[in-house]
């Protein structure tokens, strides 16, 4: 057992459900990591890439890094109030919320605050997807869970959906070291089978070039249209390799929202007036409405875009004269021409 970080009172009473620290090692999946890039899994993100080098080694962040404490802090959007302007189109759980980028890094800035004003002369770095670190490993060296095969950090108790946090610095604390968690997934291969787009390899590998979370939040660029005919309802990020898996069951069986994501996209009037709204709007008017959400990553182009596959996927007729709008858009013409196509009265 390692002993409780000095600050562990504060980590909990910001909302954290669990974190661990280490000295800092090598990335154990180091040689999965060259590979997955090796064999273009990363599509368009070519940062992850050119950040190869950074990744390999902490100390490249600062040359006295020495222990990394990763924390986990579950989807807001599970355990709190909060307000999101869209509440039917199908949009992942972490993203129904302020955009995590800024309000997990704050917390994380509380906890080096706190840990300067206890060691001042040494450094320190947060970041939540934010600098080049394999979060996924170091959590795993961690113990904040195991590495499922939707390539997921699974905690027994806690599933996974919660985001990660890390905090580089010089302090070393006294540990011995402990194994990682075991593998829980066994014979299960739940996500694998359901996943829409056959995105998860083997070994714990995913294709981004057929992510549905790739192509409607990362991409600049619009799917190959048979893939984007697998997209279902999804409109930014997909969470279906997460909800099936039973170790999520458990822990989010009273949350609604997590009811709601697991099932197929309800097609009403409140649906068409959102999907409405992002084709008529303007993009001033769309990132407006959005300002402070992890959506406006993929900019009002790319949500355009994730609208007219979802108009597609689920056949929503009404929206014909908005999507007929987009013939001679120049670069969502062929979406919205497949789109059309795809379009029929029932
Ligand atoms: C690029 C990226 C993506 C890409 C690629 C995802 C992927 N699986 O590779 C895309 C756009 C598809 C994506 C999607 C999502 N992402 Co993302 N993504 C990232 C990012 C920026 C880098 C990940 C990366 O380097 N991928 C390359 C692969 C090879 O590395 P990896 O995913 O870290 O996987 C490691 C493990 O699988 C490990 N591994 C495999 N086998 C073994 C065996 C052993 C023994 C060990 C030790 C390790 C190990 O090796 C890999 C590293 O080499 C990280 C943030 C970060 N800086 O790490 C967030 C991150 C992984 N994403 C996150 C989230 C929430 C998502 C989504 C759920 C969002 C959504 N709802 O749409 C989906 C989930 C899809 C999925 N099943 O992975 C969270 C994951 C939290 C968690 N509990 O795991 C992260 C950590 C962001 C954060 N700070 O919270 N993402
Ligand atoms: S996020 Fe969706 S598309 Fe991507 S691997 Fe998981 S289930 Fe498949
Ligand atoms: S769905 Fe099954 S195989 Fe997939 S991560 Fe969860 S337990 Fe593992």
């Amino acid at each position: 057992m390692k002993p409780n970080l000095p600050i562990e009172e504060l980590i909990l009473s910001l909302g954290f459900s669990h974190y661990g620290y280490s000295a800092i090692t090598s990335p154990l999946s180091w040689d999965h990591y060259v590979r997955w890039i090796e064999n273009n899994y990363h599509g368009e993100m070519d940062y992850l890439r050119r950040h190869l080098e950074i990744k390999r080694d902490l100390k490249h962040i600062h040359a006295t890094a020495a222990s990394i404490i990763s924390l986990a802090h579950p989807y807001r959007s599970l355990t709190e109030n909060h307000e999101f302007p869209f509440s039917n189109l199908k949009v992942a759980l972490y993203a129904q919320d302020k955009d995590y980028h800024h309000w997990l890094k704050e917390k994380l800035e509380k906890i080096v605050g706190h840990l300067k004003s206890q060691y001042p002369n040494d450094f320190f770095m947060s970041s939540t997807d934010s600098f080049p670190i394999l979060e996924r490993d170091f959590s795993y060296q961690n113990r904040l869970g195991w590495i499922g095969k939707n390539s997921c950090l699974i905690h027994p108790k806690k599933g996974s959906l919660f985001l990660l946090g890390n905090i580089v610095t010089s302090v070393t604390w006294p540990s011995e070291k402990s194994d990682p968690l075991p593998d829980f997934c066994g014979t299960c291969t739940r996500c694998i089978d359901q996943c829409p787009t056959s995105a998860i390899h083997d070994n714990k590998t995913i294709d981004s070039k057929k992510c549905i979370s790739y192509w409607t939040i990362e991409s600049k660029t619009n799917p190959p249209l048979e893939l984007a005919a697998q997209f279902r309802g999804h409109f930014f990020g997909c969470d279906i390799c997460q909800t099936v898996c039973p170790w999520n069951q458990k822990v989010f069986k009273n949350s609604s929202l997590f009811q709601k994501a697991h099932a197929p996209t309800a097609v009403d009037e409140n649906l068409i007036s959102e999907l409405r709204f992002i084709l008529t709007s303007s993009g001033k008017q769309i990132l407006k409405t959005l300002k402070d959400t992890a959506l406006i990553r993929s900019g009002a182009r790319g949500l355009k875009r994730n609208a007219l596959i979802v108009i597609a996927n689920l056949n929503i007729y009404p929206l014909t004269n908005e999507v007929r709008a987009y013939l001679e858009h120049p670069e969502l013409k062929d979406i919205a021409q497949w789109c059309l196509a795809n379009l029929h009265q029932s």
